[in-house]
């Protein structure tokens, strides 16, 4: 499908909701960030035609659920904040898995919401939070791996998963997966190129999972 290229947010946003919606379901998307504010445009998009049940596992090292973010609401430290407030994912829909750098108020929000979170520790048996049956949209914040995977993200935590790890993850995915993205890629921080490899790995391990998505009445 292409670059989208936009002067503002605002036309990020219209512009993905654009393009995904001219192709409509029937295939499995993938975006490519950018930063995670992303992941907020593209379930926009997919929600302006998709209304089945949705889960969403969205695997980052931060929460992505501050309300507010350098006075920026749609911000990458707001965007699952605003999808589930939004409605695009009912939050006991969401896993939220491999958080290490999490402030007091936003795991509070994420509990509130019933907001299912798994740290480093807990992220490889995510599998067994899944809902039977449900179609996922699956969110791959790469700073969710270690830096030394991954040193190529604009905010890397230390204490990550290793690539090992994360194949084991998505080998215990669900087969049902609608769309997904791989976000926070940023070449000027990769001066070895690994954290491009790294991801294109996470893009072939789960384009091998995943069957054909069941879009069903779309
Ligand atoms: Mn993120």
């Amino acid at each position: 499908m292409g670059d989208v290229t936009a002067r503002s947010y605002r036309e990020v946003v219209s512009a993905v909701e654009e393009k995904v919606a001219s192709l409509r379901g029937g295939r499995l998307f993938i975006f490519l960030g950018g930063d995670h504010s992303i992941t907020y445009a593209t379930l926009r998009a997919l929600r302006s035609f998709y209304r089945g049940r949705l889960g969403l596992v969205y695997l980052d090292a931060h929460p992505d659920l501050y309300d507010e973010y350098e006075g920026d609401r749609y911000s990458h430290a707001c965007t699952l904040r605003r999808i589930v407030e939004e409605g695009f994912v009912d939050p006991r829909d969401v896993i939220l898995a491999g958080v290490r750098a999490a402030t007091p108020s936003q795991l509070d929000f994420a509990e509130k919401a019933g907001i299912t979170v798994l740290g480093v520790e807990e992220a490889e048996d995510l599998a067994a939070y899944l809902k039977e049956g449900m179609p996922y949209y699956i969110s791959y914040d790469l700073d969710v791996l270690d830096p030394a995977y991954a040193p190529g993200v604009g905010n890397p935590e230390p204490g990550g998963l290793s690539t090992r790890e994360m194949v084991r993850i998505i080998k215990s995915l669900p087969e049902d997966v609608l769309a997904f993205d791989v976000v926070e890629a940023s070449p000027p921080h990769d001066p070895s190129g690994l954290t491009l490899f790294t991801a294109a790995k996470i893009i072939r391990e789960t384009l091998a999972r995943a069957r054909p998505p069941g879009w069903g009445e779309v």
